[in-house]
Parts: structure tokens; C-alpha cells; sequence
């Protein structure tokens, strides 16, 4: 190579990609995660090759592999085959971890659900349970969601096993058995709907003092983030909400996030909702200080838990069953892009001076064009920043420039190439 290019080469800012979990650090944050499915990893390349990719996604959580059912089915005889695959596709990709869950009420195996138990008895069950798996996992997890959903759609402490055994004092034992399993990991508190601020979330602040007034060590609160289009609090009172639990000293993370719409197919309307919806939670993170991440609950519409549990539902992430990415992944990459320039998002099409938070409004409306999406792109969902720009053009919705970008910045007709923000400009 000329020394001249060499140098020029040397003195370049590290490449940046417009990927999340890249803009998501540069915005502050510790990562941008995804779920990872246990059960598509080996056998969808495009599935993997994305979530491989540490500059979108910084972190794996895996979906059902570390809980109680998963790893230990029988008592006392403890299997890893599934949780392991998050953590040896982490450890390829150089990604981190966040690791879930040990003492919840699903997907616990019957022999510890329907079990006659004392105090002793089922804190032996527990401490050997939690010191196996932590022990296993021990060095790399970023955080483990020590007790999950312990709290009632209603607000009243959900009934089960450990309840039932113990009160409420399985809650400080379980963050007790945790610390002494692995002192270096961040111990979680995770739930869902506590983005509503009502009743679940007051009985979960009540949950985390309870906690601190027995002494016992608690890192952080999980808000899950299952929520609905169109229904989803704005980014001011959800950080509000937040705010409620950093300022009982632990940090928050949004963990298992996904917003799905309550009817499909989804019109072009709901979709603008949707994006704007995921912007305010990102948004919402992105403004308080001790919130240190996001994580959707798998990142593709092909692989999500929601049409088995609430049929007709869906289509809840941010890239679809295709691959392809959605407004919704857009409106995300304009947040974090924002709060990473500390320029807010603007469009070349937009003429709005108003906050950030209305801006990204006014900019998501006009990304998303009035015909239902029929994208038939086939481009990979993360281009390479080698990519070479050759002549190519890219598909609508794609990506066509950008700080750093070097991959096609010409799009096919009738699309023309549309600035969004420094980092991201779109075929629009
Ligand atoms: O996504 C998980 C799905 O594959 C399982 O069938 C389901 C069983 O309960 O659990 C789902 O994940 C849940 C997570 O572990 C805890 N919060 C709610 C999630 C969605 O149900």
C-alpha cells in the first residue's frame, strides 16, 4: 500500500457502521441486544449471519435455554446444551451476554412446581439450582434476571411455588443465593407491563425496597417491554417510569422488547405508529441516566413468540419475516443516531425545528410511503461496510449512504436516496 493511504488509513476514525448496537454505544448506552431462538440458529443462515453481527447486535440473550426446565428437568441432573448455544455464539461473535432467568414460575419443571416443600427443603432445591447454572455461566453474563415476574397483572404478588412456601422472602433469598453464586455479575429484577406505570410498577417498587431493606444486593430492574401499537406510553412518561426505579439506586434496561400489532396485516398507518412507538422506548432509555440497554425479544418477525400467544397478533420487530428492515428499525437508527451526533434526526424532507422527540414523528411519517410495504428486497439486512459501491444500487428501504457507508448509494427507480441523519440515508 502507498504510505500515503497507509497513513490516511491510521488516522481514519474507527469504522462506524449505522448499525444499533454501534450507534446504540456511541449513544451512551452499554449495548443493543437481541433474544437469541434456540431452535433457528443452526438451521437459518440469514437468521444468523444478522444476529451474528456485533455491530447491530451487542448482546444475546438466549430465549428459552438457561431457564429452570432447560437446565435442570430432573433434579439435580443439569444440562447446557441449549443455553450454551447463546453463550458459544456470543463467544464467536464477540458479543455479551445477558443471561435469564433462575427463579420464575414458568417453565418450571413439575417436580420443583407441584413439590411439597418447607423452607429448608426448597431453599436446598433453590441454592443448588442457582449455583449450578450461575456456576456454569460464571464470568460471562453481563447481568441475570434472578427473579422473574413475580408480580401480578393485578398488582398483587403472583401466586406460586415459592410464594407459597416462603412469602415474599423467596425474593431477597434468591438475590442472597445469587450473589454468593456469582459475585460479579449484575442481578436483575425482570418484568413485564411495568412500562404502564400502575399498579405492577408501584407493587415493583415495593418489590425492590423490600430487597434493599433485607440487605440483600440488587443490580437492576428489567422492564420486558411486550407492548402494543398505538398503545405504547409516550417517551417522556416512560422515562418517567424508569426513573421512578434508578432512583431507588439500580439500574434499568429495556430486556425483552417488542410492540406488536393487534390485528394484521398491519396498514401503513400502524406501521408509522409502530416505528414511532419503538422510537419513544429507545428514546425514553437514551434519557435516563442508569438505563443501560435495550434488547428486542428476537429481532425478526419470522421467529417470535407472539402468534402462539395471542393469535392474530404480530409482526412485532424491527426487521420482517424476510429479513428486510422495517420503519421500525429506521426510527430506532435515528434515535440513537441522534443522541450519538447530538444532532436530531433530520430529514431532507422534513422542515420541522420542534424537539427531538416530535422531529422523529414528522421524519417517520414521511419515511413510510402510503401503500401497504410489499418490499421485495433481497439485499442482506446488515451491509458490509467493505462492500464495494461498484455501480450497485440498492432496493427501497435500504440503506444508500451515510457517515462511513460504502456500500451502494444509488437506488433502483423510482426510488431516490433520501438523508435522514449523518450516520443513515434511505431509498425512499
Ligand atoms: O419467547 C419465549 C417463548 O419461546 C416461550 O414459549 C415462552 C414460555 O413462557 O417464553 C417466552 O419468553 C418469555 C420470557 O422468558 C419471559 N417474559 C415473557 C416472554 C414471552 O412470553
Amino acid at each position: 500500500m502507498h504510505s500515503k493511504s497507509v497513513l490516511a488509513a491510521l488516522l481514519a476514525p474507527a469504522a462506524v457502521s449505522a448499525q444499533l448496537n454501534d450507534l446504540a454505544v456511541r449513544a451512551g448506552l452499554k449495548y443493543f441486544g437481541t433474544a437469541l431462538r434456540e431452535g433457528a440458529i443452526n438451521s437459518d443462515a440469514q437468521y444468523a449471519a444478522i444476529l451474528g453481527d456485533k455491530r447491530e447486535f451487542g448482546q444475546l440473550v438466549p430465549e428459552n435455554g438457561q431457564k429452570w426446565e432447560s437446565t435442570e428437568p430432573t433434579r439435580g441432573q443439569f444440562t447446557y446444551t441449549q443455553g450454551d448455544i447463546t453463550t458459544n455464539t456470543a463467544k464467536k461473535n464477540g458479543q455479551g451476554v445477558r443471561c435469564h432467568t433462575l427463579v420464575w414460575y414458568s417453565q418450571l419443571p413439575s417436580w420443583v412446581r407441584d413439590g411439597s416443600w418447607t423452607k429448608a427443603t426448597l431453599t436446598e432445591v433453590m441454592e443448588t439450582h442457582i449455583n449450578n447454572v450461575m456456576g456454569h455461566y460464571i464470568g460471562q453474563c453481563y447481568a441475570w434476571d434472578v427473579v422473574n415476574e413475580a408480580v401480578g397483572d393485578d398488582g398483587n404478588w403472583r401466586p406460586n411455588v415459592f410464594l407459597s412456601t416462603f412469602g415474599t422472602d423467596y425474593i431477597p433469598l434468591s438475590f442472597n443465593l445469587a450473589k454468593k453464586a456469582d459475585p460479579n455479575t449484575k442481578l436483575y429484577y425482570n418484568d413485564y407491563n411495568l412500562e404502564y406505570n400502575g399498579a405492577k410498577t408501584d407493587r415493583t417498587v415495593e418489590l425492590v425496597k423490600l430487597v434493599q431493606a433485607a440487605g440483600a444486593p440488587i443490580d437492576g430492574v428489567g422492564f420486558q417491554g411486550h407492548l402494543i401499537v398505538g398503545s405504547t406510553p409516550s417517551r417522556s412518561n416512560l422515562a418517567t417510569t424508569l426513573r421512578r426505579f434508578t432512583a431507588l439506586g439500580v439500574e434499568v434496561a429495556y430486556t425483552e422488547l417488542d410492540i406488536r400489532h393487534s390485528s394484521l396485516p398491519a396498514s401503513s398507518s400502524a406501521q408509522v405508529t409502530q416505528a414511532n412507538d419503538f422510537a419513544n422506548v429507545v428514546g425514553s432509555c437514551l434519557d435516563v441516566a442508569g438505563c443501560v440497554g435495550v434488547t428486542v425479544w428476537s429481532f425478526t418477525d419470522k421467529y417470535s413468540w407472539i402468534p402462539e400467544t395471542f393469535p392474530g397478533q404480530g409482526d412485532a420487530l424491527i426487521y420482517d419475516k424476510n429479513f428486510n428492515k422495517k420503519a421500525a428499525w429506521t426510527s430506532i437508527s435515528s434515535v440513537l443516531a441522534a443522541k450519538a451526533t447530538g444532532v436530531p434526526p433530520v430529514s431532507s424532507t422534513s422542515t420541522s425545528t420542534s424537539t427531538s422527540t416530535s422531529t422523529l414523528t414528522t421524519i417517520t411519517t414521511t419515511r413510510v410511503p402510503s401503500s401497504t410495504v410489499t418490499s421485495t428486497r433481497t439485499t442482506s439486512a446488515a451491509p458490509s461496510s467493505t462492500s464495494s459501491a461498484s455501480g450497485a444500487e440498492q432496493t427501497r428501504w435500504g440503506q444508500c449512504g451515510g457517515r462511513y457507508w460504502t456500500g451502494p448509494t444509488k437506488c433502483q427507480s423510482p426510488w431516490t436516496c433520501q438523508v435522514q441523519h449523518e450516520w443513515y440515508s434511505q431509498c425512499l
